[in-house]
């Protein structure tokens, strides 16, 4: 797969495709990201890739021309890929938008920065808008990190445990268990005794109680989407049954 990311600010992306799960990933041969620095596409004595907004107002535009000309520059995969422009204005990334993207032998990642990209580019190139989520950032550098960075664990071959990425939060909707590793005892806490058992059987249960006790707490909306059986229903509705009912003076908060 191969990423090829426009920005003015290659350096931002070193060390993480130096030392992060990608950076593996490149060394594996299994990604090829491309950095394409808009600046070397800009013209006149300096090289300017933003402009004032016409129709006046606060902050600056990147202008459509050393976006454009970048573009023009990227080697285009003849089975086809994806321009994906990343802005606040997108569609909320998530787990199975990053499963969409891993699917594509070439995704183009442009990272708009200061107040944003002129409208042209967006007609005329972009396939994709996406966002990282409902804050803001001073451009898309991170969140195209974030994106190759959730993508790249999703080609096989790039983790270490060919199951891991299957058992991440959120590839079943479920929040995970809690994790516990040496020492046994760590200021006065104790690893569940179910965990130093050594039954499988049981130890899985446990996970799975937690998983759902989990998530039933802190992300109920989860729930709706997850795939659940029979026996993660039973559980489930005896984790409701021990949740103390929400009085109704304070109902928005619970
Ligand atoms: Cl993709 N860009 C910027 N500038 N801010 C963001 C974002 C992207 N996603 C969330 N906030």
């Amino acid at each position: 797969m191969r990423f090829d990311v426009l920005t003015i600010f290659p350096d931002m992306f070193s060390a993480y495709l130096r030392d992060g799960i990608a950076g593996r990933a490149v060394k594996r041969g299994l990604l090829d990201v491309r950095l394409v620095n808009i600046r070397d596409f800009a013209r006149g004595a300096h090289k300017t890739t933003d402009d004032r907004p016409y129709g006046g107002g606060d902050g600056m535009v990147m202008r459509p021309g050393p976006i454009s000309r970048a573009l023009g520059s990227i080697e285009r995969n003849s089975r086809g890929s994806l321009v994906i422009l990343l802005t606040p204005q997108g569609e909320t990334f998530n787990q199975s938008i990053a499963w969409d993207i891993s699917s594509l032998e070439q995704v183009i990642l442009v990272c708009g920065r200061y107040e944003g990209v002129d409208e042209r580019i967006r007609l005329l190139f972009v396939d994709r808008e996406i966002s990282i989520g409902d804050y803001v950032l001073s451009g898309g550098e991170l969140a195209a990190m974030v994106i190759m960075d959730s993508v790249c664990r999703l080609i096989p071959g790039t983790l270490g445990g060919e199951k891991s990425s299957f058992e991440d939060s959120f590839q079943d909707s479920l929040l995970e268990y809690p994790h516990y590793t040496r020492p046994r005892v760590f200021e006065g806490l104790e690893v569940p005794e179910i965990l130093l058992s050594g039954d499988h059987a049981r130890i899985r249960g446990w996970r799975r109680k937690e998983a759902l006790k989990r998530t039933f707490e802190r992300r109920p909306d989860l729930l709706a989407k997850a795939k659940l059986d029979d026996e993660d229903l039973r559980i489930l509705e005896q984790i409701r049954s021990q949740t103390p009912a929400c009085p109704p003076e304070a109902e928005a908060d619970c």
